[in-house]
């Protein structure tokens, strides 16, 4: 892609110096990172928090219930086709309204975007992490642009299509080896990464939970997992419900995660993620 000049250019000393990220993963309990999609489309949640006052509001009552960071996306990703490409000013338009008014709240704010030119505008506007479906592979100057910001970035492993035939674990492992490269390439620190399997993202429903059974082989890479199973089609395939049904197909799926390795759960169901994940630490701790 064509790099625009604000992209090419440096933004002199206004790197985010301290990274929230690192400071909440040191707590050593797994993180929730409450979902804020202000899209039309989106495939669970879809038009409800287009409206910014609503979506503020949303924000509040996420936090209240235990969200540690907040993932704003006004692009849906819609992991099992059929998104609605959206350009790049009507998704800064989204945002606009939103993102800036969620950093106030004073909860580490995630952009979810496969766009350089968003990311840049949401770090500039107080976002502090960036999270990338495409693992930094989509967009070339995505790396650069978490480098010159000095913002931590979630590499997520995605493919245009499955393939029943590949061994996924081997298929992510080396598709987080390239986002690692491109990183290094970029002068973007490997401790600001965090990967994330891509859980129903050119996978099949078996590939997306063999991705959270086999979790463990993918902290090889050193680094903090993150784990997107909420409301997710691979749920429904094992207990069939709408998306709006999958909240204890979600849970287990992530406590499995947690229980293999995960730092970090994506959520659309702050309060009941965050509950079930005390119940369980108090009962592990106990033994
Ligand atoms: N899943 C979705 C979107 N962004 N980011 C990461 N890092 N990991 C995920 O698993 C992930 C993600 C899809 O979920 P949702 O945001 O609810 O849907 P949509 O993309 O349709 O807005």
């Amino acid at each position: 892609m064509a790099v625009s000049p604000r992209l090419a250019g440096a933004h002199g000393d206004q790197t985010h110096a301290h990274n929230p990220l690192a400071e909440l993963l040191a707590l050593g309990r797994p993180l929730i990172m409450g979902i804020l999609n202000v899209t039309p489309d989106s495939f669970s949640d879809g038009g409800r928090f287009l409206d910014p006052s609503g979506a503020l509001d949303h924000a509040r009552r996420m936090i209240a219930e235990g969200a540690d960071i907040l993932d704003i996306g006004a692009e849906s990703t819609r992991p099992y086709g059929g998104a609605v490409p959206v350009p790049m000013e009507e998704e800064i338009r989204r945002l606009t309204p939103v993102l800036p008014q969620a950093v106030a709240l004073r909860v580490p704010v995630s952009i979810d975007t496969m766009k350089a030119e968003v990311a840049d505008w949401a770090i500039a506007a107080g976002a502090a992490i960036i999270n990338d479906v495409w693992g930094l592979q989509r967009e070339a100057a995505m790396a650069g642009v978490a480098a010159r910001w000095g913002v931590p970035v979630i590499v997520m492993h995605n493919r245009e299509h499955a393939d029943p035939s590949l061994d996924i674990i081997a298929e992510i492992a080396e598709f987080f080896a390239r986002s690692l490269e491109i990183a290094a390439h970029a002068g973007l620190p490997r401790k600001q990464i965090v990967l994330d399997p891509g859980i129903g993202f050119g996978k099949t429903a078996e590939q997306s939970m063999i991705a959270i059974a086999r979790l463990r082989e993918l902290k090889s890479f050193g680094l903090p997992i993150l784990v997107g199973a909420s409301r997710k089609r691979f749920i429904a395939r094992i207990s069939p419900a709408s998306p709006d049904h999958r909240l204890g197909g979600s849970v287990a799926a992530h406590l499995a995660a947690v229980s293999n390795g995960a730092a970090i759960i994506r959520t659309h169901d702050v309060a009941e993620t965050a509950q079930a994940l005390r119940v369980a630490a108090a009962i592990e701790a106990v033994q």
